[in-house]
């Protein structure tokens, strides 16, 4: 299968793919994680992924599409992949249909966390990773808005678009995305 994974900053992203993850038994694509990780070989790609991420804004589209390129043209990826947190702009989106449609494997679901903001902010202050200052936090937001908000549009006009409601346990938000996925999964293979 083939999942996105789309939310505002600190919805859970990442807490839910990694259960995801181990419930499918499929790759965890990350582009946070793999920029994160671009920043700590200090070359010079990680040192300009960290002037973006430390100002709350997006990577630009060339740099994260290019990782994502790479990522999927792996083995492991043949059985399925799960991305978190990208796309993130619509040019993203576009480009991963086409990325996928060129496999002839399309994206199976559409995952959009949600969230009221008050709540999301709490845990980003709460989480304290090196980007969760009140600053950037709200640069981020202002970013979700622009840029990741019209994906979701995107997706909804092409009615692939599933709303979660994020508010909750990680267990209870995990619950309802496992029944979705679960739905999609037996559809998938029949
Ligand atoms: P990401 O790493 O994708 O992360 P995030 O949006 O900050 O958080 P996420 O939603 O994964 O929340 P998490 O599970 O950690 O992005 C970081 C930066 O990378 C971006 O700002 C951007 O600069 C760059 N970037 C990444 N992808 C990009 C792309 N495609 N294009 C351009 N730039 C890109 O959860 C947050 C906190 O809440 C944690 O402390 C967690 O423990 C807690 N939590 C989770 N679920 C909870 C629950 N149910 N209840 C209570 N707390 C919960």
């Amino acid at each position: 299968m083939r999942i996105v994974f789309i939310g505002p900053p600190g919805s859970g992203k990442g807490t839910q793919a990694q259960q995801l993850k181990e419930h499918l038994g499929i790759v965890h694509l990350s582009t946070g994680e793999v920029l994160r990780d671009v920043q700590r070989d200090g070359s010079d790609l990680g040192r300009q992924a960290a002037q973006y991420m430390a100002a709350g804004k997006l990577v630009p589209d060339e740099m994260v599409l290019n990782i994502v390129v790479e990522r999927i043209a792996q083995p492991d990826c043949v059985a399925g992949c799960l991305f978190d947190g990208f796309p993130r702009t619509v040019a993203q989106a576009k480009a991963l249909d086409e990325m996928l449609a060129e496999r002839g494997t399309p994206l199976d679901l559409v995952l959009s966390l949600e969230l009221p903001e008050e709540k999301l902010k709490g845990r980003l202050l709460r989480r304290g990773r090196g980007d969760d200052n009140q600053a950037t936090i709200d640069e981020r937001f202002r970013h979700y808005y622009d840029l990741t908000e019209p994906v979701l549009d995107y997706y909804r006009s092409r009615g692939r678009l599933c709303s979660i409601d994020g508010d909750g346990t990680a267990e209870e938000v995990f619950a309802r995305i496992r029944t979705i996925v679960d739905a999609a999964n037996g559809s998938h293979r029949s």
